[in-house]
């Protein structure tokens, strides 16, 4: 199989086109969590990006740095022992081969259930020296995230003057809660083939996605217009995406966002997101609570998990959503 290049068009704020990745956008929206305005700082990231920054967000540093060196030993193991944890199915240890229908990048990654209890232990064996270590390094990282998530999803909630606070979060915190993990290293790609595709653009199908990544490039988000920008690393703070599903549940008037990863020709991008989803039976549609009078909603009905199903027949780049939309 082929990884695609494509022909990059990063604007920089000038709106020059170039070919590599050293033009930043900075109109990233910066949240600092311990603001009073950060609620309606929020509502508006998610109507125009669809992706901020976090900063003070209370996530202590060593437990993103612990879990960065527990993904750098795995992934520097030798293939064939990297590969006792795989094939993806979908959960597992992956090679180039993104979800089951074709998608390929310039990745190796390991997909978790964000409920550890469940992972099998397969996935855990590939940390030889010490399974026990790692389930507990990836625990606290997750729960970690797990209540950034929540915290943000319930400041989301007061911006947009709706109750209770946790219509959002309590998806993320019910038990059957169907999220997942997932660690990423892009290897630096051979001078020779720049502009590949570490991984293609798309939007994540769950709530919300929080992400961490070390101090590399690659990161790029689609604005409205549809031109890709570059995302500023910070390994300090987390990035945080709207997902397909809090989209439906404002019934359109939070954006979730269309991104992807370049790779890098000359660092190794490691990078570990927390997918917050719903339980697999629940309705996703507009929260009532946010509809305008004779507002109707813009999505067919579906559960969490008809939409799941959907999206494992999808390819990377489809508009998921729009098997679903009404109109
Ligand atoms: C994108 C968001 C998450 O990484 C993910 C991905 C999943 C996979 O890698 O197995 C999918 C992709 C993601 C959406 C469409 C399907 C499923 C690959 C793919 C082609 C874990 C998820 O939940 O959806």
């Amino acid at each position: 199989s082929t990884i695609k290049t494509f022909k990059q068009h990063t604007h920089n704020n000038n709106n020059n086109n170039n070919n590599n990745n050293n033009y930043y956008f900075s109109g990233i929206p910066v949240i600092d969590l311990s603001k009073p305005d950060s609620k309606t700082l929020l509502v508006k990231a998610c109507e125009e990006f669809g992706f901020f920054k976090v900063i003070n967000h209370g996530v202590p540093m060593e437990f993103m740095t612990k879990l960065e060196s527990e993904a750098v030993n795995f992934f520097s193991l030798p293939q064939s022992e990297k590969e006792k944890a795989g094939p993806p199915d979908p959960f597992g240890y992956g090679n180039k081969r993104i979800g089951p229908n074709g998608d390929v990048g310039w990745i190796e990654y390991l997909l978790l259930r964000s409920n550890l209890d469940s992972v099998s232990p397969r996935c855990f064996n590939a940390f030889k020296e010490n399974p026990e270590f790692f389930r507990s390094v990836v625990n606290n990282y997750i729960s970690a995230v797990r209540n950034l998530a929540c915290d943000v999803l319930e400041l989301l909630a007061d911006g947009l003057k709706i109750q209770p606070r946790n219509v959002f979060s309590k998806l993320l915190e019910d038990e059957e809660s169907d999220s997942v993990f997932r660690l990423n290293h892009y290897p630096p790609c051979p001078e020779l083939s720049r502009n590949l595709i570490g991984f293609g653009e798309h939007t994540d199908p769950q709530i919300i996605s929080v992400l961490r990544s070390n101090n590399s490039t690659g990161l790029q988000i689609s604005l409205k217009d549809e031109s890709w920008v570059s995302v500023p690393p910070d390994q300090n703070s987390f990035f945080i995406n709207v997902g397909d599903s809090l989209q439906v549940m404002t019934n359109g008037r939070f954006k979730s966002v269309r991104h992807r990863v370049i790779a890098n020709s000359v660092k190794s991008r490691v990078s570990m997101i927390y997918f917050g989803g719903p339980p697999l039976r629940e309705r996703i549609a507009p929260l009532p609570s946010l509809m305008a009078e004779g507002e109707e909603s813009l999505y067919k009905e579906f559960t969490w998990c008809e939409y799941k199903k959907s999206a494992y027949k999808s390819r990377l780049a489809d508009n998921r959503l729009g098997h679903f939309e009404k109109f």
